[in-house]
């Protein structure tokens, strides 16, 4: 049984959602940010040394990263589903949206999310920061003109490793300026196995 080591409002909210997705059986095993630093607890470590979230343990194979994980479920559980096969057309644009989300989405969100907690003293920052999040989610915006998905015609894992990004931009900056976003976000939250990946991890901050 695949064992998902979930920290709640994080990043392996998206690992259940595929695994729902896959209708794979999984276990869910939970740790709690701290109340007062928001960090993992010390117990994280205990299947990988970073002590971040997700990491799966499959048989004795463990992955940490979530664009690995959900690579690594598509292509030795999913039987073809949630991804195109390398010898599409598509396939080159799953890969770059696979690796843009952790590679570069996620940077100046994270920056803005860091920089809040100075106060005034990063105010000097945010201009650059909010200029770097129009930039990535202007990007993301436009890819998703005229579709519902960021490959091809229909959910792959690309949409769910990008949706963290989206969300926690919706959540520290906003997304009025990007109606694609919003409407994908609505789009994904509607679906049966996003809400049951919610039911299975617990209270998640940022997406309904
Ligand atoms: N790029 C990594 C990021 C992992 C990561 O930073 N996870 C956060 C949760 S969203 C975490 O575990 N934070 C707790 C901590 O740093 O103590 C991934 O996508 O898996």
């Amino acid at each position: 049984m695949i064992e998902v080591h979930h920290l709640n409002n994080s990043r392996s909210q998206r690992v259940l959602w595929l695994l729902e997705e896959l209708e794979l059986p999984y276990e869910v095993v939970r740790y709690e940010r701290d109340a007062q630093t928001n960090l993992a607890p010390e117990a994280l470590k205990r299947i990988h040394p970073l002590g971040k979230s997700p990491v799966i343990r499959d048989g004795d194979q463990v992955v940490h990263e979530s664009g690995a994980i959900l690579e690594y479920l598509v292509r030795r559980h999913g039987k073809g589903r949630l991804a195109p096969a390398e010898s599409s057309p598509d396939w080159p644009r799953y890969l770059q949206f696979m690796h843009y989300a952790e590679g570069s989405a996620m940077l100046p969100v994270m920056l803005l999310l860091y920089v809040g907690r100075l106060g005034d003293a990063g105010a000097p920052l945010r201009p650059r920061i909010t200029s770097e999040i129009d930039n990535h989610m202007g990007y993301l915006d436009g890819a998703l003109a005229g579709r519902d998905w960021f490959v091809g015609d229909a959910l792959s894992a690309a949409d769910i490793q990008l949706s963290f990004a989206v969300q926690a931009a919706r959540m520290l900056y906003g997304l009025d300026k990007f109606p694609n976003l919003a409407r994908f976000l609505d789009r994904i939250h509607a679906r049966p196995a996003y809400r049951r990946a919610l039911e299975r991890g617990g209270p998640y901050a940022f997406g309904s």
